[in-house]
């Protein structure tokens, strides 16, 4: 313990980030109401609901058609509504031997098929697309049928490592459809290719992408009334809850003033709730997203500590803190860091009194093992800056996993969603599972390709895509083409992953991917979440402000 000791006699010269200050005032968020509660339209929705299980259970259909409502209901964000109705249609067309005959000359129908098939879990091989193959390639006159070439596009995004049909089938569609988009005759078929490259489905928010696909499907000449109605409905009513949680998160945030004190750092409570929308979309998560989105808050401002405004003598005595976590032993601390401290000391008590109230579990650990971890990460970047070095990128990502805060936010996810929260779960999800290994990898390098550009020029560690130029002594440009390439090959890696079910209760996995996800969107052009422009203010005003018209 010889570091305690602070010389305050020094000057300290200390950097800044220069970030913008918040632009969502606290007085606004009070002010955000809905029309669309759930006791005014819940009648309205169960009729909804019952028409829709009737098409779903609906045999005399062709399956082609089910799939097809399958795939609307589930962009739709109406998935969560029908999980077992689905479960139990894809199970028969899994089931059925005489699909693969059917679908031999209708490549849009075996690649959806592939792709509901691999989401929810089934073994279909990839040999299903032999078919539309000759002499080891695509065939060329496939090049004519868009909307085939569409959907294997997307189910691409599904397949695994080592599967080289697929790895065909990606470099076949991506070709032909940047070639083409623009020029589709069918403007709807020409939207749906230009949002697909930009990002695939199994890459994108759920929450966003049913936003975009409500109105294009409104547009749509098969579109089915009352699957469009509930959409809406199911859309607003939902905004609605994510209202009340982002008053209560704002309030707490406005009353807690870490930001006035500690002006440095980023104060972002709506975009940390953003986050969690991203995450945990489905209603019955309320309490997840809420105290999670308050852990991301306050984590950023610990980040910004690490990052630019500590030393790296005060980074020690601050990681010491965390790992003794006695609030008799804070003296050593500036005065800042006692603040942020006990800011955070207070928050993580209070989810563990509401966890031992409801549950007679202890999380105190969990959680307290989780932040050790992530401080200890945050302590080797920033002695790593501080020092000049240039890790590896193998190097970098086994630490960048635990401090991109992945795996701290996961664990949090867990225990304020399991009911009842079982201490093997937690010990599963602690040591790493391959899952969060591999997401907890992915998220690290989506983020640095969207932040390490603002990063670096105020003085980091190298990210991911510097330490790549510097051990292979390649450009940005390359490098950057090379981190596009891990993120597909870690994202083929997670699907073959995937396919072996995690033994926790809650839907951690799905938090996973959905992290993923959101990473992709939120950092699609830039830091989306300290940075302002006006992709994250139209998000916040979709997902959050403005009802779908009905
Ligand atoms: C990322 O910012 C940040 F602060 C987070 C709290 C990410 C949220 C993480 C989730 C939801 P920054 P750094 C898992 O790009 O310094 O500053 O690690 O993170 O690159
Ligand atoms: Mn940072
Ligand atoms: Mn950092
Ligand atoms: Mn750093
Ligand atoms: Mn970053």
């Amino acid at each position: 313990m010889s570091t305690l000791i602070v010389n305050h006699s020094l000057p300290v010269v200390r950097r800044s980030a220069n970030y913008e200050p918040c632009i969502w005032d606290a007085d606004f968020v009070q002010t955000l109401a809905t029309d669309y509660t759930g006791e005014r339209f819940n009648g309205r929705v169960n009729e909804l609901k019952g028409n829709v299980i009737g098409m779903l259970n609906d045999v005399a259909k062709p399956n082609l058609d089910r799939l097809e409502l399958i795939d609307y209901l589930q962009r739709l964000g109406l998935g969560y509504h029908f999980e077992q109705e689905i479960k139990s249609a894809l199970t028969k067309m899994y089931e059925d031997p005489s699909y693969e005959t059917l679908e031999r000359n209708d490549l849009h129908g075996a690649a959806l098929r592939f792709r509901l098939l691999r989401q929810h879990g089934f073994n279909i091989s990839q040999n299903v697309f032999e078919y539309f193959m000759e002499n080891g390639s695509f065939k060329g006159c496939l090049c004519e049928d868009a909307k085939g070439v569409l959907s294997l596009y997307e189910a691409y995004y599904f397949s695994s490592e080592g599967e080289s049909i697929m790895e065909d089938a990606w470099s076949f569609t991506s070709k032909i459809l940047s070639e083409n988009s623009g020029n589709i005759i069918d403007p709807i078929l020409d939207m749906k290719v230009k949002h697909a490259l930009e990002l695939p489905l199994n890459w994108r928010m759920p929450r966003l992408e049913a936003r975009w696909y409500i109105d294009l499907y409104a547009r749509s000449n098969n579109m089915i009334p009352a699957v469009l109605e509930l959409a809406k409905l199911d859309y607003n009513i939902v905004q609605g809850l994510y209202q009340e949680e982002l008053k209560i998160a704002s309030k707490w945030w406005k009353k807690l003033r870490l930001s006035t004190k500690l002006g440095f750092a980023r104060d972002r409570l709506v975009e940390s709730y953003i986050w969690m929308v991203g995450i945990a979309p489905e209603p019955q998560f309320g309490y997840c997203r809420l105290e999670a989105a308050k852990a991301i808050q306050i984590i950023s401002v610990i980040d910004d500590i690490y990052d630019i405004y500590g030393t790296v003598n005060e980074l020690e005595l601050f990681t010491d803190a965390i790992e003794r976590w006695d609030i008799n032993s804070l003296q050593p601390l500036p005065d800042y860091m006692r603040t942020c401290f006990l800011a955070l000391y207070n928050f993580v008590n209070e989810i563990v009194y509401h966890i031992f109230r409801e549950q007679n579990v202890d999380v105190l650990p969990n959680l307290k093992k989780g932040l050790i971890e992530l401080m200890k990460c945050y302590l080797v970047e920033a002695r790593w800056y501080h020092a000049g070095y240039k890790p590896t990128l193998e190097e970098y990502l086994e630490n960048g996993k635990v401090s991109i805060a992945m795996p701290i936010v996961m664990i949090l996810s867990y225990i304020c969603s399991a009911n009842p929260i079982k201490k093997e779960e937690l010990e599963f999800l602690e040591d790493m599972p391959d899952m969060l290994n591999l997401s907890g990898k992915l998220c690290r390098i989506i983020d640095d390709y969207g932040t390490s550009s603002d990063e670096i020029a105020r003085g980091d560690v190298p990210k991911s895509i510097q330490c790549h130029m510097f051990h292979n002594g390649t450009s940005e440009e390359v490098a950057r083409a090379e981190m596009r390439d891990l993120m597909r090959k870690k994202w083929r890696e997670i699907n073959a992953c995937r396919a072996r079910d995690m033994p926790v209760s809650c839907p951690c996995t799905e938090f996973m991917l959905n992290c993923a996800r959101s990473s992709h969107y939120i950092y699609y052009t830039s830091d989306g979440f300290a940075v302002h422009d006006d992709r994250s203010k139209n998000t916040l005003f979709s997902l959050i402000v403005q009802p779908v018209l009905l």
